[in-house]
């Protein structure tokens, strides 16, 4: 029996092939790599807007000095409002609510030259802020409390 006659685009690489085929505007090899693109483009942008970000389980008690900051976490962790002082650094414990998974609370000192460190180490494993407003105080702590909560959007 007579061997076959190798057709043009035998004996070719894949890539030199297809570029032959583009070249000579075949539309069945244009065809197949306009959908390979649209899929690719496709699978990008599902995994683009698909990917969540990832929170963390931590809640921030944010606000100003002596706003009742301290008090809330103690009344949140043990249930009562602990004897407190002028925070110089963060206080935190974990809290246990019915059927959810625990969270984790931290309490930001209000002082403004420690406040900022401190929000830099947990505003990564944030989930929520409760923002402390101490109301008998309102107008003397407004343009902090300002502030503040600038710092807090923009971070
Ligand atoms: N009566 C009353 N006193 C409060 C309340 N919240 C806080 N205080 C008092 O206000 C003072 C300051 O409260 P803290 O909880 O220490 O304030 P903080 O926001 O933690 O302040 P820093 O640690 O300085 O940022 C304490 O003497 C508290 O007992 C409240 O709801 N009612
Ligand atoms: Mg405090």
């Amino acid at each position: 029996m007579a061997a076959r006659e190798p057709t043009k685009m035998e004996g070719k690489g894949f890539f030199e092939e297809t570029r032959e085929r583009l070249d000579a505007r075949d539309p069945q090899t244009i065809g197949i790599l306009v959908a390979l693109l649209v899929g690719l483009v496709t699978l990008i942008l599902v995994f683009i807007f698909s990917r969540k970000r990832k929170f963390g389980r931590g809640i921030l008690i944010c606000g100003s000095c002596d706003a009742g900051k301290t008090t809330l976490l103690g009344q949140l962790l043990k249930g009562k409002p602990l004897e407190t002082y002028t925070s110089m650094k963060e206080n935190s414990g974990v809290l246990l609510l019915d059927g959810k998974k625990p969270v984790n609370i931290v309490d930001i000192p209000g002082h403004e030259r420690i406040r900022d460190q401190i929000l830099n180490k947990y505003s990564g494993s944030a989930r929520g802020i409760i923002y402390v407003v101490d109301s008998a105080a309102v107008s003397k702590q407004i343009r902090n409390d300002e502030k503040f909560i600038k710092v807090l959007l923009f971070h």
